[in-house]
């Protein structure tokens, strides 16, 4: 096959629909680069100040709050499995008669400071905000749209609320932002006709302008967390991406842009047609994690991942019976191994109607809090440590410093750690206990013994490592 050949077909693939957001992304030769006028506005990862923040979080909480929350889950007398937040459309329940909820929203038991409390003491960084989900609805007041909490009983602006508490705790807020908006006339799924193609032009202008005044009304805003940006209106305007992206970080210096924003000039989502992340960090992993084998490359860049507590409720819903829920257990390790892979994780919490937790998110922030006390050590600031994994757990690593974070206790006490070569562990210490045991068994390998006392919960033991050439040669290679 000729290269012009080679070229068309692949610009063909590359035009005939969205790209799967997770696929590997094959990155092109440098000399087999198209030319892209909306591709990544950079290579690698972002090393300023504000990512090195973004990064060091490490742990974050998602709150997902909106007009769904009345409902929860039950539209006239059935209750539907799906996501609550979706109900709308499970229901096919029509935009006018969705958006008459916006009366009976009155968030009585709302206190923006006692949330900002509950994020402190589970030893989140930052919180992701329902700026405007699907459905429409502004948890402050737009002045680009009727459907928002000034048009409510409540009437006060609950975004700049919540900004403010969550920041005196010191606490980065993040602007999660809905592009499709179900209750806008002019949003269309794809565009057929000129008429639609004026509509979206519309849409667009009533975005940025939405944009733009949450930008200016809340300076302190961290990061914009775009998601319904799925449809072809949106990834066949890949321009409009990459002109919000650029706008958002004019008007704010150091804002992060997650990549689920972004669509080149060829349709392709996320990472751009040479292979390229777009936007800052990738988001596209959603109630999973990265493949540490397919997409461990993931360390070529930034990357966070969010997850809800029920299978798939992100909104608050009634009956969470419906579906297996996550132990804090089990919600833990999620964000240990993410951390030990270089990512972010984020832990989804769906507000009741009436502005409280329901208690088992109470329980789930107090039992995080409780062990980020203790052990946070291993998560804030913290990466991927590039030794091989073990059954007891995860390691994560800061500079020189590399934790065990112990999950599976073997019965016979010892713990296998594997060093990659000239690499040797003089001393290991439990966090917040005391120092135990370390042998070296064989070369790069070592037996890290157990706390005396069993800790009762997933513990950490702290290695202090040197750089020891002289390993290399201690022990004959086997002539195998
Ligand atoms: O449809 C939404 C869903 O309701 C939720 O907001 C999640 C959060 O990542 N994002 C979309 C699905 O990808």
């Amino acid at each position: 096959m000729n290269r012009i050949f080679k070229a068309t077909i692949l610009l063909l693939l590359l035009t005939s629909g969205v790209a799967v957001a997770q696929d590997r992304p094959k990155v092109l030769p440098a000399d087999q680069e198209i030319p892209l006028k909306y591709g990544a506005e950079r290579l690698g990862k972002r090393q300023d100040a504000d990512m090195k923040k973004f990064r060091d979080n490490r742990l974050g909480a998602f709150i997902h709050w909106g007009l769904y929350a009345i409902p929860g889950g039950e539209w006239n007398g059935k209750v539907y499995n799906g996501a609550a937040e979706w109900l709308k459309s499970w229901a096919k329940v029509p935009a006018d008669e969705w958006l008459a909820l916006m009366d009976q929203w009155n968030p009585e038991k709302f206190d923006a400071k006692a949330w900002a409390k509950m994020a402190k003491q589970m030893g989140v960084k930052y919180v992701k905000i329902t700026t405007k989900h699907h459905e429409g609805f502004c948890l402050w007041p737009s002045k680009y749209s009727p459907y928002t909490v000034a048009q409510t009983p409540y009437k006060k602006d609950l975004l700049g609320e919540m900004v403010k508490a969550y920041n005196d705790e010191g606490i980065d807020v993040h602007f999660y932002f809905s592009v499709m908006d179900w209750s806008h006339p002019d949003y269309r799924y794809s565009i057929k006709t000129k008429e639609d193609e004026e509509a979206m032009a519309r849409f667009f202008e009533f975005t940025d302008n939405q944009l733009k005044e949450l930008a200016t009304r809340y300076p302190t805003v961290k990061d914009f967390w775009f998601d319904g940006t799925w449809d072809a209106s949106i990834y066949k305007n890949g321009w409009w991406t990459a002109h919000v992206e650029k706008m958002l970080k004019e008007l704010i210096p150091g804002v992060t842009i997650n990549s689920r924003l972004r669509a080149d000039d060829y349709g392709k989502r996320h990472f751009d047609s040479n292979g390229h992340l777009m936007g800052d960090y990738e988001s596209g992993y959603e109630r999973r994690l990265p493949d540490p084998v397919k997409d461990l490359k993931v360390t070529r860049w930034d990357w966070e991942a969010c997850m809800t507590v029920p299978e798939n409720q992100w909104g608050y819903h009634k009956d969470w019976s419906l579906s297996y829920v996550k132990t804090p257990l089990e919600v833990l390790e999620r964000i240990v191994h993410a951390v030990s892979m270089g990512g972010n994780m984020v832990v989804n919490f769906g507000p009741q109607a009436d502005g409280d937790f329901r208690p088992e998110e109470k329980e789930l922030a107090k039992f995080i809090g409780k062990w980020m006390d203790k052990y946070g050590e291993c998560i804030y600031g913290c990466d991927y440590a590039g030794w091989d994994k073990q059954a007891w757990g995860y390691y994560t690593r800061k500079g020189d410093d590399v934790y065990m974070v112990v999950f599976n206790a073997p019965y016979s006490k010892k713990l296998t750690v594997k060093v990659p070569k000239g690499t040797k562990v003089v001393k290991a210490t439990v966090l917040n206990g005391n120092e135990v045991d370390v042998v070296e068994t064989t070369r790069n390998e070592y037996n890290v013994s157990m706390p005396s006392r069993d800790p009762g919960e997933p513990f950490v033991i702290k290695l202090q490592i040197e750089k020891d050439s002289s390993t290399i040669d201690k022990y004959r290679d086997a002539l195998t």
